[in-house]
């Protein structure tokens, strides 16, 4: 058809647009411009041209760049560049620089963004039904400090256990220097607190599924109607009630992204020896073990063991960096 314009002078006819992808399913992403949602696929050879090889942590300990296989081009939070081709449909053809991202490991060694260009993470555990397990919690902490993000830490369901309960769960965190704010999707404890914590940023909410992530973000926003679940009675498990991301713009300002909770969370996997740096109170004793490449393992005269029998480190923290660094050394 000799008058037909070539593919290229059509598709640069159509205006790229700029959004931000709120939702990710089965390769079809959600992307919001300025409240205008539009539906919009994947430019075909967009998958494999997307270099997400190499990457700045943006850490605040030290700078490293690490390599990173990735499962999902495109994860929720992403900045891209869209035409939309139909009203409310679209392509995306260009996806910008990511500044932080939440990561954990995926399938085969890969790594699956839960979130990324975000500010914060919300790391959501409840005091009862399910019960804190700090070596869970633990492993989110890690993840955040790993990547540079500001995490605070959200103790949900306040009003099912006693200040004592409370305080013997949570106060070691807060010796750890971190923020722990005491919540109740129920009472209303908390939620002022963190709708200012929210407010004008980019946060996400993770943490294992029924500690009432989405219960919390309803009570935030009255009139969001996220899907909850009921706790399965026998096993304290929870089920899993949010099934994919999505990223939620708030009236006061700022977007939260609602996770799916996450039974077993496995760190994305890490240079063995960088572990360390996710267990903020041991970072500043890093330089004074005898050995310059220690591992903090066995090693004679380790400086964080030291730490550990004055009681300077708490030994189900220094136990929870054993596991990590055993488990990310089976899986190099
Ligand atoms: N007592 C009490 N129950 C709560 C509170 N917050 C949530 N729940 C209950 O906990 C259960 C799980 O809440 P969800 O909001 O679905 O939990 P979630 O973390 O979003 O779960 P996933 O979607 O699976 O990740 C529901 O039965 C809620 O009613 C709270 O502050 N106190
Ligand atoms: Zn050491």
């Amino acid at each position: 058809m000799p008058n037909k314009a070539p593919r290229e002078v059509r598709r640069d006819a159509v205006a790229l647009k700029e959004g931000v992808v709120v939702r990710a399913s089965s390769g079809v992403y959600t992307v919001d411009a300025g409240g205008h949602s539009v539906h919009c696929l994947l430019r075909g050879n967009l998958k494999k041209t997307l270099e997400f090889t190499t990457t700045p942590t943006g850490s605040k300990h030290v700078a490293r760049v690490r390599r990173l296989r990735t499962t999902d081009p495109i994860a929720v939070g992403d900045r891209v560049r869209f035409a939309e081709t139909h009203h409310g449909q679209g392509i995306i053809e260009e996806v910008l620089p990511r500044h932080s991202m939440f990561v954990r490991a995926g399938y085969r060694g890969t790594q699956h963004t839960v979130v990324c260009n975000i500010d914060q993470v919300m790391i959501v555990f409840a005091c009862a039904e399910p019960r804190l397990d700090p070596w869970k919690l633990d492993r989110f902490l890690v993840a955040a400090e790993l990547e540079g993000l500001c995490a605070v830490i959200i103790a949900n369901k306040r009003d099912l256990v006693q200040e004592a309960d409370f305080r013997a769960d949570f106060d070691p965190f807060i010796a750890l220097g971190y923020t722990v704010l005491a919540a109740s999707a129920v009472r209303g404890d908390g939620i002022e607190e963190i709708r200012d914590l929210l407010r004008d940023r980019i946060s996400a909410f993770v943490g294992p599924s029924g500690v009432g992530k989405s219960s919390l973000l309803n009570a935030i926003q009255p009139g969001l109607r996220l899907r909850t679940g009921e706790v399965g009675a026998a096993t304290h498990k929870g089920r899993h009630t949010t099934t994919s991301a999505q990223l939620i713009p708030l009236r006061f300002g700022g977007w939260v992204a609602d996770t799916p909770g996450m039974r077993r969370f496995e760190l994305m996997q890490t240079d063995p020896e960088e572990l360390v740096y996710g267990f903020r109170e041991m970072v500043p004793l890093l330089g004074k073990c005898r050995f310059a490449d220690c591992r903090h393992i066995a090693e004679p005269d380790c400086a964080i063991r030291r730490a550990v029998e004055a009681g300077v480190v708490h030994p189900r923290r220094y136990e929870s960096y054993r596991i990590l660094y055993s488990e990310l050394l089976q899986r190099a």
